[in-house]
């Protein structure tokens, strides 16, 4: 029962991999590619799937976490997430390109990146957000420019960030429904990181996931559909003391 279970899950979602949205397939540091998880990979027997540098979850439909499960540990590294085997290997201030597979045009709304120490349980990981980036101009988004950059988007790990395991929360919150209660969508990344140099500063004041976004606040509530000039980002103040 077990095997077939299993082909099955496979079988279930392999093919909507090729239209639904996107996850982070790996990242780049210094022309070094790192492989992240691959969604399908869940199913397969224990020890089977590839050691990657990224946490895989319940997440064969490339879907979401909805607001309504934010006060949930699903929403920290997506569904019932399990900690990566592996690390991307970065010095503090490095640039790391995180390459998405795909992602669809409507989805418009801001990439969000939180950082906290390596924990391998899920609930024990401790979230600062170090960085945020959400409307380029007029009505055109970081993820408008993540789909023209063939899907991969930048981050700078905090230049004075203290050595050590860590992991990133990469997430893009979608808003083409953020006009309604509980319509907004939050795409959750999270990849292991070994940080080397000679910074000095540990995120200490991180919070966990559950108490990163209520499901009525501003960010999470957006309408694309009416003019704007600003966004308001949902979740925690900038932790800007590493960067
Ligand atoms: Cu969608």
């Amino acid at each position: 029962m077990r095997a077939s279970t299993t082909l099955l899950g496979l079988a279930a979602s392999l093919p909507q991999l090729t239209w639904a949205h996107g996850y982070v397939s790996g990242v780049t540091v210094n022309g070094k590619w790192t492989a992240g998880s691959n969604p399908v990979w869940y199913y397969l027997p224990s020890g089977s799937a590839p050691a990657t540098a990224g946490w895989d979850s319940l997440n064969q439909d490339l879907g979401f976490v909805e607001p309504a499960s934010f006060g949930t540990v699903d929403i920290s590294c997506h569904k019932s997430a399990k900690a990566g085997q592996n690390f991307i290997e970065a010095q503090a201030g490095d640039t790391a390109i995180f390459y998405w597979n795909t992602w669809p045009d409507s989805h418009k709304g801001p990439i969000i990146n939180y950082i906290s120490p390596f924990q391998s349980n899920v609930a024990d990981l401790r979230w600062s957000k170090f960085s945020q980036a959400s409307i380029v101009s007029g009505t055109t988004w970081v993820t408008d420019e993540l789909i023209a950059n063939n899907f991969t988007t930048t981050v700078t790990i905090p230049r004075n960030l203290r050595p050590g395991d860590y992991v990133i929360r990469h997430e893009i919150i979608a808003l083409h429904g953020g006009q309604s209660d509980n319509g907004a969508q939050a795409y959750p990344q999270c990849l292991n990181f070994r940080v080397t140099g000679s910074g000095s500063v540990a995120p200490t004041s991180g919070v966990p996931g559950t108490s990163l976004y209520q499901r009525n606040e501003p960010g999470i509530i957006f309408n694309l559909y009416t003019s704007y000039s600003s966004y308001t980002y949902p979740g925690p103040q900038l932790w800007t003391a590493a960067n």
